[in-house]
């Protein structure tokens, strides 16, 4: 097999977040579940946003968080999702192409215009979003290119994915396309109220042996397997998958790969500002180490140091040197 062009090719959602804070009473006020991700449609997006405080825009996406992290690492990267022919999908366009990422998605002309996701970030660094997904749900199966993604080491899909329709078609072919070309996928299950959407699916997935490394947090490992604790999850799953990764906030995260199991506790932090994108930029250090082929400890420790970076500043891209920041703390 000859070496391929980048490490990780993404695709996910390409949406610009507005962030603001807000009191818990907002969240009651607007009956939004703490923690939680919802999909909202123009109507809902725009009477959020007149009720919001004074945002701050800036580029996101799970995925393609994942993908900044990445890069900021030092790993080879493309991205793969659809914005509009607008202001937003330029800043989109604009923010991950200068992080260095390949990204060739032409932008889609016309309405709807280009996803925007309003965060609500609690006093105790919690976020809350509220997706309008506009554009992004329109990426379509022509928009994935074989030969890209039989050109990157692994696949890395995020769970959000699977809500439109097309993009969730799209993924499956991308699957295949990966599965041919003997690269590896990478799958993040995203959000626990996802499981009740897909759930069947997920599984399914699993089942079939087409995820190579999941990423999950606490709360999605055991909604997908209905277990009621942590290690009942891992007993299901860990069998089925090469590698599995499970985040568990404050309490760190753990790896199973094969008959290997490895533990980290999460990195300290002056202050958590804003947890958008712990779990994006967590599966962007383990994947770099993963890439690397660095031993299973130090994929999570990466993934702990890049989560703890992006915690203590609003926004989901790094803001710090991270390549810096993982010297220090590796050597
Ligand atoms: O959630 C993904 C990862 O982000 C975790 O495994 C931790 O590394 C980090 N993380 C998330 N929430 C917190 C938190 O409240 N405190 C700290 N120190 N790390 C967190």
């Amino acid at each position: 097999m000859t070496q391929p062009r980048f490490d990780v090719l993404a695709i996910g959602n390409a949406i610009v977040d507005v962030i603001a804070t807000c009191d818990d009473g907002f969240l009651a006020e607007h009956a939004l579940d703490k923690g939680a991700m919802r999909l909202v449609d123009t109507a809902e997006a725009e009477a959020l946003y007149a009720n919001m405080g004074p945002g701050r825009e800036v580029s996101g996406g799970s995925a393609a968080n994942t993908c900044a992290g990445l890069a900021a690492l030092g790993s080879r990267c493309a991205f793969i999702g659809q914005v509009a022919n607008d202001q937003l999908g330029s800043v989109f366009a604009h923010d991950i192409r200068s992080s260095g990422i390949f990204y060739a998605t032409a932008p889609r002309e016309g309405e709807p215009p280009s996803a925007r996701c309003l965060v609500l970030v609690t006093p105790d660094g919690q976020r809350t979003m509220n997706t309008f997904l506009g554009a992004s749900q329109h990426l379509s199966a022509a928009s994935i290119d074989p030969e890209l993604v039989a050109d990157a080491k692994v696949l890395y899909l995020e769970g959000y994915l699977w809500d439109p329709d097309a993009p969730r078609t799209a993924m499956q072919g991308a699957i295949e396309c990966a599965r041919e070309a003997g690269r590896e996928v990478a799958f993040t299950l995203s959000d626990e109220f996802l499981l009740d959407r897909h759930g069947d699916d997920f599984r399914a997935m699993i089942g079939r042996g087409e995820i190579d490394i999941l990423f999950a947090n606490e709360g999605e490992a055991m909604a997908l397997t209905g277990a009621d604790d942590l290690e009942k999850a891992i007993e299901w799953l860990a069998p089925k998958l090469p590698v599995l990764v499970v985040t568990r906030s404050e309490k760190g995260a753990l790896a199973i790969r094969g008959d290997e199991r490895a533990e980290v506790p999460a990195e300290p932090v002056d202050k958590v500002v804003d947890t958008t994108g712990a779990g994006d930029s967590f599966a962007a250090g383990f994947l770099h180490g993963h890439v690397q082929g660095k031993s299973l400890k130090d994929c999570l420790t990466l993934g702990a140091v890049a989560a703890a970076e992006i915690i203590s500043h609003y926004g989901a891209r790094p803001e710090a040197n991270l390549t810096e920041l993982v010297r220090e703390r590796l050597g």
